[in-house]
């Protein structure tokens, strides 16, 4: 499955187009809603979510709840937009008041203008607005849809905002999301849900922001997606790309990621079993679900590491484009976190590469044909 999208943050909508969907995947329009509405949420986010009720509409590729194996185009509508109608107008003249000129350090606002030639920080900045990542949840929703027909579901939590951290890391099999699904900072843990709030809080009142670390987590995998023959098959460096391309991950670890790199192979690798019944069975999960650029059949456990929003009510220092005399940076209307909102969105990325990945496995036309040529893989590898 691949996706693209287009829109501004203030522009009238976001578009999204999914293309190679196999055919038979039972959707609904909640399916797409509820991620839209989950990717809003969240603890620290500024007062664009209240002006927003994210839906899609569906123009193409679905007929009575079925994907029909062609593209599916959709559309988010910006409600804002009414309030931009003159600033990010179509056609007309520029709004000379209403040039951005002063670069938030951080934002894509100054290599954006030089890259382009642009005098308006807005001309990069609506384009670089996170905001976008609505159309990429859209599109995880249909990745996801096909993951739950071959028995695979992706969730993610919070375990870091600022200094305030999750301590104890939570086992994805035996994880209940949907206390996850109801904590605003999509934290299981109540007592770091307060210290992270806490934390949101105190940011917001210096004028500050906060970045933070978010677990993916995925279970029902088969072995043996992805590959290790070449260098573009390798699963880690499919879904690192894929999470790192959301605004603002700096960072992404998989299992014990850079913790390993300091220990002793045999406490960092995950011994192998046998188990009449259950096959291969490991009692450690340090590799997070894959080895050799496959999965293992293991739990994938995938952290993202996000910094804070450029955007400071105290801004940091920057430089006017016109006059080059030293300003403070921009300010906008911005989130003083959006760590929970950046979780889903991981979720939405990961889907997709995994989707991909079944479909390249085990055919990508029809979801009754993958259906079986999984069932065929799940038989051999029994015996
Ligand atoms: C976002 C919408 C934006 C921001 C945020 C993400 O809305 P507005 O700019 O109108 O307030 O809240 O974008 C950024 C943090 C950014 O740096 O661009 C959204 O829908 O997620």
């Amino acid at each position: 499955m691949r996706y693209t999208t287009a829109g501004e943050s203030h522009g009238r909508a976001l578009v999204t187009i999914v293309t190679d969907v196999p055919a038979g995947i039972p959707l609904n329009a909640a399916d797409i809603d509820s991620d839209l509405a989950r990717r809003q949420r969240g603890y620290g986010r500024g007062g664009r979510m209240e002006i927003e009720t994210d839906k899609a509409t569906v123009l193409s590729g679905i007929r009575f709840g079925r994907t029909l194996g062609t593209p599916i185009a959709l559309t988010i509508g910006n409600r804002d937009w009414d309030n931009w109608t003159d600033v990010m107008s179509t056609w007309g003249e520029p709004v000379e008041s209403a040039r951005v000129t002063a670069p938030r350090p951080g934002h894509a606002d100054l290599a954006g203008m030089l890259k382009i030639g642009s005098r308006d920080a807005r001309d990069i900045l609506e384009r670089a607005s996170a905001r976008e990542t609505a159309a990429r949840v859209a599109a995880g929703a249909i990745g996801r849809a096909l993951l739950r027909e071959m028995g695979v579901s992706v969730s993610s939590y919070v375990v870091r905002i600022g200094d305030a951290v999750l301590a104890d890391e939570i086992d994805p099999r035996s994880m209940d999301a949907s206390h996850i699904e109801t904590s605003d900072v999509r934290c299981p843990d109540e007592a770091a849900a307060a210290r992270m709030r806490a934390a949101i809080d105190a940011a917001r009142t210096a004028g500050e922001s906060l970045g933070g670390v978010f677990v993916v987590t995925a279970t029902g995998l088969v072995p043996g997606l992805g590959g290790y023959a070449q260098a573009d098959q390798r699963l880690d460096a499919r879904l690192g790309a894929a999470v790192l391309s959301i605004p603002a991950i700096k960072g992404v670890e998989f299992g014990d990621g850079f913790e390993l790199a300091g220990r002793p192979g045999s406490l960092a690798h995950d011994a192998i079993r046998y188990e009449s019944g259950s096959g291969f069975v490991r009692d450690t999960n340090r590799a997070g679900g894959l080895e050799g650029g496959m999965t293992n059949g293991e739990p994938l456990v995938i952290r993202g590491a996000m910094k804070p929003i450029p955007t400071l009510m105290t801004p940091l220092a920057s430089v006017d484009i016109d006059t080059l005399a030293s300003v403070d940076a921009s300010r906008e209307r911005s989130d003083v976190c959006a760590v929970p909102a950046a979780a889903v969105v991981a979720e939405a990325e990961v889907a997709l590469v995994l989707a991909t990945t079944y479909a390249e496995k085990f055919g990508g036309d029809s979801v009754a044909d993958m259906r079986g040529a999984l069932d065929a893989y799940l038989a051999r590898i029994a015996r």
